[in-house]
């Protein structure tokens, strides 16, 4: 017999136990905007997201889409900058924001999902009031913080197999839109929904240490530490602030993988290796 199906009936052997601990969890995968990639890397990760909800996983997808919204700015020939790894969004911006976020980005996504054999609907903060958000800062402008979360309809979704998708446009309290950023949106919905993990899918490996070695399993008090220490700095802060306080928000663990690996998701969740790193009280 060829090898490789021994060798496939190995692996889907070996899943088992994963296969059981993860049955009926809720999965909340952030995919960032660098995360996205070619059309293969879509049709990958559509791949795995359809393969959970198979085997009985609740899997939310919440999308970024920073450079898709730099691309149609571009095109405008608006100008856009960040403070504190937050875009600074006037009534413009935040139309483009939501445009790109909702429209072309949700939808691609959505698409790559059904193409697979899934179920995905595609939805912002605004469906069914899901994320209800409050200014982060006058200085920011339509820059939104998570306030009120009403994740019932993605419960309803589940009961009915289907696979939502999340752009992160938050509703304002007097009609206005909010930008908000990808993590922080992913965050707030695996709290509202005390997801059993959170992925955060990056560029990056995961959290490393002062050598440079990446970290498998961290606790909150470490990543604390290290952030005092100055080893957790630049754009990996931003994520780390998101996993704490999601496993605050009650949580069971937030991984931050490399989501351009193949078949990161489902390396993560069912096999012993795990992939990038773990973050648990
Ligand atoms: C982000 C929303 C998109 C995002 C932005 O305008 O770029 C804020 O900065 P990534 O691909 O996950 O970075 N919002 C407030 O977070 O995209």
């Amino acid at each position: 017999m060829n090898r490789d199906w021994i060798a496939t009936a190995a692996t889907l052997s070996s899943a088992l136990p994963y296969l059981q601990r993860y049955d009926d969890a809720i999965v909340v995968i952030k995919l960032g905007g660098h995360a996205m990639g070619s059309d293969e890397a879509m049709e990958s990760f559509a791949r795995d997201v359809v393969l959970m909800r198979q085997v009985g996983v609740n899997p939310v997808i919440v999308h970024g889409g920073g450079p898709m919204i730099n691309a149609m700015l571009d095109k405008l020939g608006a100008k856009s900058e960040f403070v504190n790894g937050k875009r600074v969004t006037d009534q413009l911006t935040v139309e483009v924001v939501e445009m790109v976020l909702s429209g072309l980005v949700n939808k691609r996504i959505v698409q790559a999902v059904n193409r697979q054999g899934g179920k995905a609907v595609g939805l912002s903060g605004k469906d069914a009031n899901l994320m209800v958000c409050d200014q982060t800062d006058p200085a920011l402008g339509f820059v939104g913080t998570p306030a009120e979360m009403n994740p019932t309809i993605l419960r309803d979704l589940f009961a009915h197999d289907i696979i939502p998708v999340i752009a992160p446009i938050g509703a304002g309290r007097n009609g206005e839109t909010f930008n908000v950023n990808g993590d922080t949106a992913a965050g707030a919905i695996a709290a509202g929904l005390k997801a059993d993990r959170l992925l955060l899918l990056t560029d990056v490996s995961g959290v490393k240490n002062a050598a440079g070695e990446v970290l498998t399993e961290l606790t909150a008090a470490q990543i604390k530490e290290m952030t005092e220490e100055g080893v957790i700095a630049g754009g990996m802060i931003p994520k780390t602030e998101t996993a704490l306080d999601a496993i605050e928000g009650g949580v069971r663990a937030v991984v931050i993988l490399d989501g351009r690996a193949p078949n990161a998701v489902l390396l993560e969740l069912f096999t012993e290796h795990g992939a990038g790193s773990l973050i648990r009280k």
